[in-house]
C-alpha cells in the first residue's frame, strides 16, 4: 500500500479552512473514496505527491498540459516575463501576439477576447449571443459542462454529475428559466425546441466532442445538423472548445469536423498551465463587445502577461511541431485498443470512448452516446478501478464522468505499463 500520511495530514488541514478541503470539487476524490493526493511537483508525464509517490498523470491539470508538465520552453518564457513584471492592468504586446496567433491558427475566430477561465469564456459568449440576437433563450445539452455560471448549471456534466447534484442551490429560477436542454446526439430534441420557441433562441452552446459526461463523440452529421438548424433559425452556434481546442488538432473540433461555429470558447491549452480563457468568432458579432458595443465584459487579469507568455509558447510549439498531434493521437489509440483487447480477453463488459488523446473507460455495457446512457455506468466499479490504478501508479480522473488526457510527454512504455495495470484490475474482477 502506498504511503499517504502527508496527504492525509494536508487533507485534514485543508478541510479546516477550505470547503471540502479543495478549490474545485472533483479534486476531493469523493466519488472514488480515496485520500486526495496532494501534489508536490511534476515533470513531463509524471506527478509526485506529498508522500513521494510517483504517478503517470492522465489528468494533466484537466487538459492544459498537452506538452506534459513543466516543459522547459514554457518555464523559460514565464521566467523571462517575470523579470519584467507580473501584471500591469494595461495593454501589452503579448496580448496582441496571442490574439494574432489564435486568429491565424483558427481563421473562423476573427477576433478574440481573453478572460481568466473557461467559465468566464462561455458565460461571456452566451451573453454576447443574447446581446447580438436580442433573444433570451439558450439551448445546452444534458451532460455538457460549460463552467459554473448560473445560466449553464442546468443538468451540467463534470463535477455536477460527479457530486450527484440534481441542480445547483443558489441559482435563482430566473437565471435558468431561459435555459433549454436537449439530448446530445439527438437532433430532433433540438428541432423540437426551435419549433416550440420560434424566434426566441439566441444560441445553441455545445461541447463539439463532449468531455464532461466522460468522452462522448458527436454522431455522424450531428454537428452539421446543429449548424444548419442554427443558421435556419437565426440562432448562433457556440462551440465550447475549452477541452477540444488545440487538442484535437491546431483547429480543434471545428477543424476536425469541418464546422464553422459563430462563436468559440477556449481555455486550458491556451494558457499553458496558467489561468486563461478566451472567446471569439465572427467579427460582426464580436464588434458589440465593450468598449465597441453594449455587451459588457471585463477582467482585472485578462490577458495577463505571464499567462500570455506561457500560452503563446505552448501554441507556437503546437503550430511548429504538428507531429505532436500524430504522437498523442497514436498514444491515445494505443491506449484504447489495449483496453478493449484486455476487456475482451477477460470478458469484462466496458465501453471505451475516445478521440485523439482523449479517452474514457465506461463501466457500462451499453454504448455511451449521451447523458442518460452515461448515467447507466457503474460508478462503484469505476471507483474500484480508480483505486487499483492509483495504487499501481497511474493518476486517472477521480470520476467516471471525465476524460483521460495523454500528453506529448507520455511514451509508449508509459501506455503499455498502464495497460498492464488495467489488465491486472480486470483479472481481479
Ligand atoms: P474552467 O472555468 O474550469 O476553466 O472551465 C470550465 C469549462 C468549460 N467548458 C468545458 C468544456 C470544460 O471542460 C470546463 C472545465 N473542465 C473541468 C474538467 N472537465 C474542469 C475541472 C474542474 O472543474 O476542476
Amino acid at each position: 500500500m502506498m504511503k499517504t500520511e502527508n496527504s492525509k495530514k494536508l487533507k485534514e488541514r485543508a478541510e479546516r479552512v477550505m470547503p471540502g478541503g479543495v478549490n474545485s470539487p472533483v479534486r476531493a476524490f469523493n466519488a472514488v473514496n480515496e485520500i486526495p493526493r496532494f501534489i508536490e511537483k511534476a515533470k513531463g508525464a509524471y506527478i509526485y505527491d506529498a508522500d513521494g509517490n510517483k504517478y503517470t498523470d492522465y489528468v494533466g491539470s484537466w487538459g492544459p498540459l498537452i506538452l506534459g508538465h513543466n516543459d522547459g520552453r514554457i518555464v523559460e518564457a514565464v521566467k523571462k516575463q517575470l523579470e519584467k513584471g507580473m501584471s500591469y492592468g494595461a495593454s501589452t504586446e503579448l496580448e496582441v501576439e496571442m490574439a494574432e496567433l489564435m486568429t491565424s491558427l483558427v481563421p473562423w475566430c476573427e477576433t478574440v477576447r481573453m478572460v481568466n477561465s473557461g467559465t468566464e469564456a462561455v458565460m461571456s459568449a452566451v451573453r454576447l449571443a443574447r446581446g447580438f440576437t436580442g433573444r433570451d433563450k439558450i439551448i445546452k445539452f444534458d451532460g455538457c459542462y460549460h463552467g459554473h455560471s448560473d445560466m449553464l448549471l442546468v443538468k451540467a456534466g463534470s463535477g455536477v454529475i460527479t457530486q450527484g447534484i440534481p441542480s445547483c442551490l443558489g441559482v435563482p429560477k430566473g437565471c435558468t428559466a431561459d435555459t433549454l436542454t436537449a439530448r446530445y446526439n439527438d437532433i430532433s430534441s433540438v428541432q423540437r425546441l426551435f419549433d416550440e420557441f420560434p424566434g426566441e433562441i439566441a444560441c445553441v452552446v455545445t461541447e463539439p466532442v463532449a468531455g464532461n459526461m466522460g468522452v462522448v463523440l458527436p454522431k455522424d452529421g450531428f454537428l452539421k445538423q446543429l449548424r444548419e438548424l442554427c443558421t435556419k433559425h437565426g440562432a448562433l452556434l457556440i462551440f465550447d472548445e475549452v477541452i477540444t481546442g488545440f487538442r484535437l488538432g491546431i483547429g480543434g473540433a471545428a477543424e476536425k469536423f469541418g464546422i464553422r461555429p459563430d462563436l468559440v470558447t477556449y481555455g486550458k491549452i491556451i494558457g499553458g498551465g496558467m489561468p486563461v480563457g478566451a472567446y471569439g468568432g465572427r467579427k460582426d458579432i464580436m464588434s458589440i463587445v465593450s468598449p465597441l458595443g453594449g455587451v459588457y465584459q471585463a477582467g482585472t487579469l485578462s490577458g495577463n502577461p505571464v499567462a500570455m507568455a506561457a500560452g503563446i509558447t505552448q501554441l507556437k510549439i503546437l503550430r511548429d511541431e504538428p507531429q505532436i498531434y500524430d504522437k498523442i493521437n497514436a498514444l491515445g489509440e494505443r491506449l484504447r485498443a489495449g483496453i478493449r483487447s484486455a476487456a475482451d480477453k477477460s470478458g469484462i463488459n466496458i465501453k471505451v470512448n475516445g478521440i485523439g488523446s482523449l479517452t474514457t473507460v465506461f463501466f457500462n455495457d451499453t454504448g455511451v452516446s449521451d447523458y442518460d446512457t452515461a448515467l447507466l455506468s457503474d460508478t462503484g466499479a469505476y471507483s474500484a478501478y480508480f483505486s487499483h490504478m492509483l495504487e499501481s501508479g497511474d493518476y486517472i480522473a477521480p470520476s467516471q464522468f471525465e476524460a483521460m488526457f495523454v500528453s506529448a510527454a507520455h511514451s509508449e512504455r508509459d501506455i503499455d505499463d498502464t495497460l498492464s495495470h488495467i489488465e491486472g484490475f480486470f483479472a481481479k474482477l
